[in-house]
């Protein structure tokens, strides 16, 4: 049904030099609500004529400013400023965020407070970018300074929808880029949301344009503009891939963020109820639609019965439901696709390992996107539900019978951005984490983030590094300088 003429949904339109305008052919793209499969608002169908005029207003803004003379501290402000307006809309946001991408609202809530927080974090580092004194001999001066890179593509996932676009918009601006940002067609609305209020915090015309679009039409042309400097990723590794490949025809910088099959290991000695906890909640957070779920779940043998058992008992209990209710631990996935996607993971599952819980869609669930919370057990590292990111509410339990036997089954794998450790030994836990070969490693714990810490992949989870510092690093470029200290150089 082509429902992106419905009198009764939302109209947006994308937000370029400052103004909200349609696209350049006057296109709409369908957004839905994935728990009801309704339409629920209708975005400009962006193409290369509007990431021409996008990207036109960022360079300009760039290159002629205003955005090149404001101060550090000035950029600090706005960044502040933006924080401030998400924490006064955030009930609104959440609403948005929650009924967009399926997310249940508890969890839309914390995500939009987050993003606030990012900001925050961001305002504060804009002042503390600095560049070195170099120890060359003294007859020279030598320095290194930290330029901003220029233009920005960023391309953003729907999992997180303005939490992806937060922890990339918050360093470009920072560092005194201009942005170039493109939400996922899927996720569109929470961003176009912020951007109504990008001029009220300060926001010069075309330092932050948003194209709305589906990716070969609005992601590709961003990728491939001459007049772009960088594009900062996150989504599947085959789009990935795509734009490392058409990212060199101009040599811009690239960083990418690609997902993962992260393993979350549990050794016989860890607290039980924790560990339990902690396997759920790896994997099932967020409907399991994380890019580092701890999807493999590997555990030790003296435990791996009663852990499973554990495990499916606690798992049955998941209340799944309408994303806007209080109650809800689990909402729909995001798209028909990705639904579609699951499903068939779930059928793979079956013929590749035993059931311990879930595998179908629920019943009761007249529409939307709902798949059960699904617990495959003795699951063989090879089999493709331990080899292949499945972005849902499934989990691969795999038994192990030692510290190197778990370490072997943890590294093999082509992705590598998160891992868990569960012990109480602290050598174990040490070793362990020196020997994983993953971005991020958890000792007792699965999925916390801090702004403070950095984020990405090794492997084929992609490279660069999300937050912190290593986050507006991604966004410099370092400039030597050298200065002449004798009258006649020589
Ligand atoms: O991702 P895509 P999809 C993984 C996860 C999921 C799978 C497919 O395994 O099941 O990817 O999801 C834009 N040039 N992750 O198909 O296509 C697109 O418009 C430029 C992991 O939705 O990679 C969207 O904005 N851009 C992940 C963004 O890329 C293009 C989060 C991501 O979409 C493009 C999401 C192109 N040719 C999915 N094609 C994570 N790492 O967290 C698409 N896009």
């Amino acid at each position: 049904m082509d429902t992106a003429t419905k009198t009764s949904t939302k109209t947006y339109q994308m937000y370029i030099d400052g103004k909200f305008v349609e696209s350049a052919t006057g296109k709409l793209f369908p957004v839905y609500d994935p728990s009801t499969e309704e339409v629920i608002a209708e975005c400009p169908a962006g193409n290369a004529a509007d990431v021409d005029r996008a990207v036109a207003a960022a360079r300009t803004a760039f290159d002629d400013g205003p955005w090149n003379a404001t101060t550090a501290q000035e950029r600090g402000r706005v960044l502040f400023r933006i924080a401030e307006k998400i924490r006064q809309h955030t009930a609104e946001l959440a609403e948005i965020e929650c009924r967009n991408s399926g997310k249940p609202i508890v969890e839309a809530e914390y995500d939009i407070a987050d993003c606030a927080t990012c900001f925050e974090y961001y305002g504060g580092l804009a002042t503390k970018i600095t560049g070195q004194v170099n120890p060359v001999p003294d007859n020279a001066v030598s320095l290194s300074l930290k330029e901003p890179i220029g233009v920005a593509g960023q391309i953003i996932p729907w999992n997180y929808p303005l939490a992806m676009a937060a922890w990339k918009l918050a360093p470009a601006i920072a560092a005194g880029c201009t942005v170039v940002i493109k939400p996922a067609e899927q996720t569109p609305l929470t961003l176009l949301e912020l951007a109504k209020h990008f001029e009220e915090v300060g926001l010069p015309n075309g330092v932050v344009n948003v194209v709305t679009g589906y990716g070969e039409e609005a992601g590709a042309p961003i990728v491939a503009h001459k007049d772009v400097d960088k594009i900062a990723f996150t989504g599947s590794g085959s789009v990935g891939k795509l734009i490392m490949r058409e990212a060199s025809a101009t040599l811009k910088r690239v960083s990418l963020e690609l997902g993962g099959k992260s393993p979350n290991i549990f050794f016989a000695d860890a607290d039980f109820e924790a560990a339990i906890d902690g396997a759920l909640f790896g994997v099932f957070i967020n409907q399991g639609e994380v890019c580092s779920a701890g999807s493999r779940i590997l555990v030790e043998r003296p435990i791996y019965k009663k852990f499973v058992e554990a495990m499916t008992e606690k798992a049955k209990k998941i209340k799944l439901g309408a994303p806007l209710d209080r109650d809800t631990k689990m909402g729909p996935l995001v798209s028909k696709d990705q639904y579609e996607r699951v499903r068939e993971y779930q059928e793979i599952g079956k013929k590749e390992a035993k059931v311990a819980s879930g595998g179908n869609r629920p019943s009761g669930f007249a529409k939307g996107y709902y798949v059960e919370p699904t617990i495959f057990y003795d699951v063989d590292n090879s089999a493709r539900i331990a080899r292949e990111e499945i972005f849902g509410p499934v989990a691969s339990v795999i038994p192990f019978d030692n510290e190197a036997d778990g370490l072997k089954i943890a590294n093999d794998t082509p992705f590598g951005l998160a891992a868990a450790v569960w012990t109480r030994d602290i050598f174990k836990a040490f070793r362990m984490v020196k020997k994983i070969r993953a971005g991020i490693v958890w000792v007792n714990h699965m999925q916390p983030t801090y702004y403070e810490a950095p984020w990405g992949g090794y492997k084929q989870s992609g490279f660069g590094r999300e937050l912190g510092p290593w986050g507006v690093e991604e966004y410099l470029e370092t400039k030597q300088v050298h200065i002449n200290l004798s009258e006649q150089p020589i």
